[in-house]
């Protein structure tokens, strides 16, 4: 691969931010696939370009955050709280997210709480644009952008019309839907200009590249290759690159003493029950009063079980200005309550739920100690929560029971057990299978996995995607020479 300058794009920048005082910050390296992935990259240099995560109206304060940052390699971009909040919680959380995860676009209190649709959409418009002017502040002749994710479907476009020169790659780490899911999204056919503007488009799975692709020939009429989009005589090239993690850290962490400290007051904790995971973002997607309701309907079937087992929940605040996900957090808490009143003694629970995000060690510590791992997600690009626990797992050798329409299932699907989350009976039935099987089963099981984890990790992900972005430009070029 060439040695080039490399400028990751993405809605949050890698580090959290506080503000201790007119020129005083903390910053802290967030936690994410996307930043394990790419601190891997072996480029001359990589800058990354993102919002700051804070509003800092006055000059001063931008000016000092942003050196601060630059000791990070880190270039802010300065978003005022009503744009964020119309942009943001708006229309990427309201309007995209559920259209890319295959759910209708909601009517109702949305637009009341967040903006009216039309001014969400000018304020991604505005947040985008924003976006633009920095990354052209930064660029130099030669730099190969490399945008991220459904915030951001606008930038290639805009930076394509500054500087047809440019090289871009776009990566979606969402599921993309069938074309008449997209068609109902009224800026459907913008977006997909937009991103065409792109290089090279990399989505998780071959299915969301079919379904990107279809989309684009049945909305934009545009004829399709094996390789991707030709409009106009320009190719987009558009491939699957399923993200992988940092294996390594996962195995390594959970060798220390800290984790294995934290798992034996975690042990202790539930003395000797079972214990069945569950970790996500309090999301809409993730399926979580589904799989709440499949273990209430395993402790009816199975009573035997009742003291013997605990479900950990936890569900890790996200988007909580969103109303959807309000609502979700008053279901779920319903749910738990309803199990925990039905199946609880004065003594213990059946669900141990969590209403926060938990450390590094600890979080390593609960897939450690964990026999089951349940992922019940309605759509998943990926899902590395399932990764992660494949990888914590060297001693216990635990069961993955996973959702089949996660982007994982297509990866570790010979290893898990899969399930379909809407099939209460079956995943209740999953349950029983996982927590009674033999030993000689779960290992053959865990190798596979754990040999697919190791392999195809979050370097190798950002390698290959990067590796396709110059290939499509060198091809691109080959014409011009002849
Ligand atoms: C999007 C796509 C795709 C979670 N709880 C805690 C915690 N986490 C970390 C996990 C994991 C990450 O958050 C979650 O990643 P997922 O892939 O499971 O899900 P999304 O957040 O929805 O990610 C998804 C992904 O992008 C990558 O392309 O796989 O499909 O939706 O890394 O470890 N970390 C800590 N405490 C927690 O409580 N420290």
């Amino acid at each position: 691969m060439d040695s080039c300058r490399l400028l990751v794009v993405s809605n949050r920048l890698p580090t959290s931010i506080t503000r201790n005082g007119e020129q005083s910050w903390s910053t802290k390296i967030s936690g994410g696939g996307l930043v394990s992935a790419l601190l891997g990259v072996k480029n001359e240099e990589t800058k990354w370009i993102g919002w700051a995560g804070l509003e800092v109206k006055d000059e001063i304060g931008q000016k000092s955050l942003t050196n601060v940052l630059a000791e990070k390699r880190c270039i802010p971009v300065f978003l005022d709280n009503d744009t964020t909040d119309k942009y943001y919680n708006g229309y990427c959380n309201c309007i995209i997210w559920p259209i890319l995860h295959y759910l209708g676009i909601p009517q109702d209190d949305c637009f009341a709480k967040n903006g009216t649709y039309k001014a969400q959409y000018d304020a991604y418009k505005k947040a985008n644009k924003a976006f633009a002017d920095v990354i052209m502040e930064h660029y130099r002749e030669g730099d190969i952008i490399w945008i991220h994710d459904y915030h951001l479907m606008l930038l290639p476009k805009y930076l394509k019309d500054r500087n047809s020169n440019m090289k871009i790659g776009f990566f979606l780490h969402t599921t993309f839907p069938p074309s008449e899911i997209w068609r109902t999204l009224p800026e459907g056919p913008e977006l997909l200009r937009s991103l065409l503007a792109s290089d090279m488009i990399g989505l998780h799975t071959y299915d969301l590249v079919r379904h990107f692709v279809s989309t684009c020939s049945n909305i934009l009429g545009l004829e399709s290759t094996p390789k991707g989009i030709v409009d106009q005589g320009k190719l987009t090239r558009i491939s699957a690159f399923p993200i992988g993690i940092d294996a390594d850290n996962f195995i390594n962490t959970v060798q220390t003493s800290e984790v294995k400290m934290e798992m034996k007051r975690l042990k202790e904790k539930f003395g000797g029950r079972k214990i069945i995971l569950g970790v996500e973002r309090l999301d809409t997607i993730k399926g979580i009063p589904h799989k709440i309701l499949a273990f209430e309907r395993f402790l009816e079937e199975n009573p035997e079980w009742r003291d013997k087992v605990v479900l950990v929940e936890i569900g890790v605040p996200s988007r909580s200005d969103v109303p959807e996900y309000q609502k979700l957090k008053i279901q779920i808490h319903e749910l738990v309550s309803r199990v925990n009143g039905r199946f609880g003694t004065f003594h213990q629970v059946p669900i141990h739920h969590l209403d926060q995000s938990v450390n590094f060690p600890t979080l390593c510590a609960l897939y450690a100690v964990s026999d089951v791992a349940l992922i019940t997600s309605l759509r998943d690009g990926m899902n590395l929560v399932s990764y992660e626990y494949v990888a914590s797992q060297t001693t216990n050798k635990g069961v993955l029971i996973l959702s089949e329409v996660a982007g994982a299932a297509q990866c570790l699907g010979a290893g898990a057990i899969l399930v379909n989350p809407w099939n209460t009976p079956d995943i209740a039935a999953s349950i029983s299978r996982a927590l009674t099987m033999p030993a000689k089963e779960r290992e053959k099981r865990h190798q596979h996995n754990l040999a697919y984890v190791k392999s195809y990790t979050a370097q190798e992900w950002a390698n290959d995607n990067l590796r396709c972005i110059h290939e499509t430009i060198a091809e691109a070029q080959i014409p011009k020479q002849l």
